[in-house]
């Protein structure tokens, strides 16, 4: 038996917009979510999350299904336009009721609410009026937000999460344009990634100072990093590796945990990378009390003199010309649905990465998962190869730990089947089944598996 240590945070993870749907009820603003989805193109076979899992109207049923598999935490966000409808001013009663209604209930339940204050959807009004995250503007106006949570919800909410994946904002919002806002440029990311650094700080200065003397709750911030893996033990690979990861996960994390962007970086973006304010960099370094981390999959890293691949369909690769890494999956390697290889042992190297370059901080898994072809046959779902994915994880997780690195907790992406952005309801990472046409929830086995896992404490 793999124990996990005591203390240990089992729990699983959603989104508002992946689940909540109610996109115009309960006084909500448009977000840039709404919108990008309603443009014709940008979402596979036109699916939309305006009703999503109508979570918004079934959230008691939801809860009690986390109860029925024995969970301890649920990580869920906010969407920002339910509290401000047009992103800044008097707050909206009837989201700050929703909310305050979903954590009441988690807690009757005896289910721990850890709270992301962004996953990704903007009220419009910001990016028509401001830009979105590309105005120097916005990190005054999130702390304003942030405030608002924290004033509303902060004696009752313990773990605080400022972003969600700010990587993938940058990259796949405004580089890529496959997420929204949809934009299309390589300096673009480096700005937006500026301002959502500059945002998370002042929210959690704020915190600090205002509500953790009284609340007592813990604040931070959650990156995502694919494992990336030199492909030969050449030299010039070991540092493309480097070069990839460094891109990727510390971009974000070095200026929180080592107070400014990595070396590599500077030398390479140089001019398109913006520069700290003495200021912004005291604001910044130490403002995480852990370290958030989504973990999925593994590339192999090269040189790249100059040659480029086709990745994911999400691109996990950044912006190749400015890293000059070619990245590959080796052939034998299982993939899920997503195209995302299966490498379980990447996860326990990139753990050991960030205990390494961060100085062993206490990191918590806020989401790992694996979205799987599911069909339903005689109301089940045999859901095998999400349970092998998630075992095989969870034990390079555990042998991380038996190496002494200081994991604390672990979020299952996902609770359920939801809207998974880009690729619409068409990719399924839920361990509950979500049948559209009736909302009907069925528990697959991995749920079955999972309370077992949680109930245990180990594997
Ligand atoms: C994360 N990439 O998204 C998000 O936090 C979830 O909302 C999402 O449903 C889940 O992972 C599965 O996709 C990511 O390209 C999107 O590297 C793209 C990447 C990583 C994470």
């Amino acid at each position: 038996m793999k124990k996990f240590p005591k203390d240990f945070t089992w729990g699983t993870a959603t989104a508002s917009y992946q689940i909540e749907g109610g996109w115009q009820e309960g006084g909500k603003g448009l977000s840039i979510w709404d919108a990008f989805a309603h443009t014709p193109g940008k979402i596979k076979n036109g699916d939309t999350g305006d009703a999503a899992c109508d979570h918004f109207h079934r959230y008691k049923d939801d809860v009690a299904l986390m109860a029925k598999m024995g969970l301890k935490a649920y990580r869920f966000s906010i969407a920002w336009s339910r509290i401000q409808p047009a992103g800044r001013g008097k707050p909206n009663p009837k989201g700050i009721k929703f909310y305050s209604d979903l954590i009441d209930e988690l807690l009757d339940h005896g289910i721990a609410p850890w709270v992301t204050l962004y996953h990704w959807d903007l009220p419009l009004a910001l990016q028509l009026e401001l830009d979105g995250w590309l105005n120097p503007a916005m990190p005054e106006i999130f702390r304003d937000y942030a405030a608002i949570c924290f004033e509303n919800f902060g004696d009752r909410v313990q773990h605080w999460i400022t972003f969600n994946e700010p990587w993938v904002v940058s990259i796949l919002g405004y580089g890529q344009g496959v997420f929204a806002p949809g934009r299309v440029s390589t300096s673009e990311p480096y700005q937006a990634g500026h301002q959502i650094l500059r945002a998370h700080a002042k929210a959690v200065a704020l915190y600090r100072e205002k509500f953790q003397p009284k609340q007592n709750g813990r604040i931070g911030i959650t990156n995502n990093c694919d494992w990336r893996e030199p492909l030969t033990d050449s030299e010039s690979d070991r540092l493309a590796a480097q070069r990839a990861l460094e891109f990727f996960l510390g971009w974000f994390a070095d200026p929180i945990f080592r107070g400014d962007y990595p070396d590599v970086m500077r030398e390479r973006v140089a001019d398109r990378l913006p520069k700290f304010t003495p200021e912004d960099k005291t604001l910044i370094l130490g403002s995480a009390d852990f370290f958030g981390i989504n973990h999925y999959t593994t590339l192999y890293a090269a040189e790249a003199k100059g040659k480029s691949a086709p990745t994911t369909p999400y691109g996990n690769g950044g912006i190749s010309e400015d890293q000059d890494v070619l990245l590959t999956a080796d052939p034998h390697w299982d993939k899920t649905e997503m195209g995302w290889s299966i490498v379980p042992w990447g996860l326990r190297k990139l753990l050991h990465w960030i205990d390494d370059r961060y100085e062993h901080p206490e990191i918590v898994i806020t989401e790992n998962g694996c979205a799987c072809s599911d069909r339903v046959s005689n109301s089940k779902v045999h859901d095998a190869k999400r349970i092998q994915f998630l075992s095989d994880y969870m034990s390079e997780a555990y042998r991380a730990i038996q190496e002494g690195v200081n994991l604390k907790g672990y979020f299952l992406w996902s609770l359920m089947d939801n809207f998974e952005w880009a690729l619409g309801f068409s990719i399924r990472f839920g361990i509950h089944y979500v049948d559209y046409k009736t909302q009907e929830r069925i528990p697959k086995d991995s749920a079955h598996w999972y309370g077992n896992i949680m109930k245990n404490n180990g594997l």
